[in-house]
């Protein structure tokens, strides 16, 4: 079949296969995989078949090199380094936006477009997403790709269409059969959280240094004079807007406009809304601020605008900003402060975290004086020092942490931190092992007041034995008043102690003790998760209840024992048998059941009802009738746990058609393997006693 390309075709049917036509055909099917994977997000075929597709057109263009036309996918890949950035002029001048920061500026933005629009009703309005990247115009000439360039100063940019070829979303020919003559489309490049993590994570391993945030990350990556590094950054592109247009059909507002856009198959943001009245705007806004940590991207607000072309033009602009359309910002999440001191904390587990006090500033929304600095070396990299003005970032729910320094604001009289040697809250020594990055106080729980508290306030905390009125500042007075050490003292609290707590009557007394006594009928989980053994979290203390058949059986257990278990491996394994090894810990486990705590004893070894209970299977291939998500929910519901990959822990993996190399992995380990219906009969039965 594919020596067919290469041979003179005779008869028109054969005709229809020509090199040419073939390369044509390739890349049509390419396109229309791409913008199903990159701009739908919604894959037509495995990636192995698109892999196979890309490299028969590849091979076709090395055979027939006059057949590589300027928008084939296979050229995306980067090219020759530049030895700069040429210069480009805009077509139609790249506009600056105006700023407003609250509710004020909205209501006279609208207030002034009604104005100068005459208007008597409310305004229509179209509302974007302002993504936090770099604004870019694209040229297509008769639908294929052109050009790219930066905004620059609004007028002349620089010319990065070799980096921009390289974004897989962005399509290289436009999917039309009627192309405008001339397009220019302006829109924001950015990275994705997800994909600025991963790039810090190979950043950091290959000892380059990392980006600030996914903005400077996007910038610094569109700005390589050599294509092929951008091609390995994950950039993406959603278009807001339009610069010089010959065409046929002229979109007659902003909706019309990026309904347009999507047809042709530029990528399009799919949060926004067309609505009527400032009201709306606002709401919307509010709507975005909930779910702004959720998105995939950063965005630093909303940018509302006129929706109808024809009143945008009557508006016009203010110098450079138009006056049909505003930015309205969410509150900053950086801010500039200065560094009064770097102080250190304790931990729970005796992590000694450095952290900065900060002469009070607002920064997204709250007032900060504190930011972590994670650890020393994390210090010396970002070379903070005291009295430095710093950025301090807060995002979202997270602690507020220091971003970087600014050297050339440095006082002259600006110390380095020193870590200190000793504990400043027991006076032990500090030490740091040499595969760790963290420093820890070496006094244990018992010796260091910090570690006790930290210990018995996980101990009480929701997700551990969840022990309703028993937070930080009770625990800091009990432990200061030397009234308890260990968890197993809190059950021997009464309420003659509790009174004389601060701010203690006997009604909270009361809540309290009914708190401990009702946090005795707890879950296996819970218990071990409690403990707050190092490395042990929720889900891998949900592992371990699952594996064993009570605390003895855990508590005694062996390495090789402890390495059967899913979730363990030889860093956990090792925490736990230290953890035990310590007959002070036993102690406190004895002493806790002695005084009533308890669980239900359901697990493999003695439950009938979930067949799968302690299981861990692999799901590989497609399956004739359950969908992935569907297979999973059968699993978990079994009491399974689905895993990704296959390891010798694996119980059962499920292979559907097309499975590829976890069934080989799985062959090659001796693992069962089920098809679905197997795993539906198995779902359906009780296991054996
Ligand atoms: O997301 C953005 N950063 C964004 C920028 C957006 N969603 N819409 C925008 N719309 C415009 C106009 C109204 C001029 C079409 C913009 C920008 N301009 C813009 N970005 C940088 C300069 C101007």
């Amino acid at each position: 079949m594919q020596d067919d390309f290469f041979t003179a075709p005779e008869s028109a049917d054969r005709l229809l296969s020509t090199p040419a036509s073939r390369a044509a055909q390739l890349r049509q099917e390419i396109n229309r995989h791409a913008h199903a994977y990159y701009v739908a997000d919604a894959p037509l075929v495995p990636d192995a078949e698109y892999d196979a597709l890309f490299l028969e057109l590849q091979t076709l263009e090395l055979a027939h090199p006059e057949l590589i036309t300027k928008d084939t996918p296979t050229q995306r890949v980067g090219g020759v380094a530049l030895p700069e950035f040429s210069q480009v002029q805009h077509a139609v001048p790249m506009l600056s936006l105006n700023n407003g920061f609250d509710v004020a500026d909205i209501m006279a933005f609208d207030k002034r477009a009604k104005d100068g629009l005459g208007a008597q009703e409310e305004l229509e309005y179209a509302i974007d997403l302002k993504f936090d990247g770099l604004a870019i115009n694209l040229r297509y000439i008769d639908g294929v790709f052109a050009q790219a360039a930066t905004r620059g100063d609004g007028y002349t940019g620089e010319d990065v269409t070799e980096n921009i070829r390289t974004i897989r979303s962005i399509p290289l020919r436009l999917n039309t059969e009627h192309p405008p003559a001339l397009l220019d489309v302006r829109g924001e490049v950015l990275m994705f959280k997800a994909d600025f993590d991963s790039l810090n994570q190979r950043q950091r391993s290959a000892g380059n240094k990392e980006f600030a945030n996914p903005r400077n990350a996007a910038a610094g990556s569109l700005r390589q004079l050599d294509s092929k590094i951008t091609s390995q950054r994950s950039l993406r592109f959603f278009a807001y807007g339009i610069g010089a247009l010959e065409a046929d059909y002229l979109p007659l507002s902003h909706r019309d406009l990026l309904d347009w856009y999507r047809s042709l198959g530029i990528p399009v943001c799919e949060e926004n809304a067309v609505v009527r009245g400032a009201d709306a705007l606002l709401s919307f806004y509010t709507q975005i601020q909930q779910k702004r940590t959720s998105l995939a991207y950063e965005i630093d607000g909303v940018v509302y605008k006129i929706n109808a072309f024809s009143a945008q033009e009557k508006l016009g602009f203010v110098s450079r900003a138009p006056r049909f359309a505003i930015a309205h910002k969410f509150p900053a999440q950086e801010a500039l402060t200065t560094v009064l001191d770097i102080e250190v904390q304790v931990g729970r587990t005796g992590a000694i975290t450095p952290v900065a006090r900060l002469a009070p500033v607002f920064v997204g929304g709250v007032t900060v004086t504190n930011a972590t600095l994670h650890n020393e070396e994390e210090i010396q990299r970002k070379d903070i020092r005291i009295g430095d003005t710093v950025s301090v970032r807060r995002a979202g729910d997270v602690i507020p942490e220091v971003v970087a320094s600014l050297i050339d604001r440095r006082p002259a009289n600006a110390a380095v931190f020193v870590m200190p040697s000793l504990c400043p809250i027991c006076g032990s020594l500090i030490v740091k092992l040499e595969d760790e990055a963290i420093a820890r106080c070496s006094g244990g729980w018992l010796k260091c007041a910090a570690q006790k508290k930290g210990a018995l306030f996980h101990f009480a905390s929701r997700k551990a034995m969840n022990i309703d009125g028993v937070g930080e500042q009770l625990i800091e007075q009990l432990v200061d008043k030397q009234l308890i050490t260990t968890a197993a003292d809190l059950y021997q609290l009464d309420a003659v102690t509790l009174l004389t707590m601060d701010r203690m009557a006997e009604k909270s007394a009361a809540n309290i003790l009914a708190a401990l006594e009702s946090s005795k009928s707890t879950s296996l989980a819970r218990f071990i998760y409690a403990l707050g053994i190092r490395h042990v979290g929720e889900t891998t203390a949900k592992d371990l209840a699952l594996s064993f058949a009570d605390i003895d059986a855990l508590m005694t257990a062996n390495e090789e024992r402890l390495l059967n278990v899913t979730e363990v491996g030889p860093v956990v394994a090792k925490s736990l048998l230290q953890f035990f090894a310590d007959q002070q810990n036993v102690d406190i486990v004895r002493q806790l059941i002695a005084s009533g705590v308890h669980w239900p004893k359901v697990n493999q070894f003695n439950d009938t009802s979930l067949p799968l209970l302690g299981k861990t299977l692999v799901l590989t291939g497609s399956l004739p009738n359950l969908s992935r998500e569907l297979a999973s929910a059968l699993i978990e519901k079994n009491g399974g746990k689905v895993a990704g990959s296959v390891s010798k822990k694996t119980s059962y993996v499920v292979a559907g058609d097309d499975a590829g190399s976890k069934l080989l992995k799985a062959r090659e380990l001796n693992i069962p393997v089920l098809t679905e219906s197997e795993l539906q009969q198995l779902c359906n039965s009780i296991p054996e006693q």
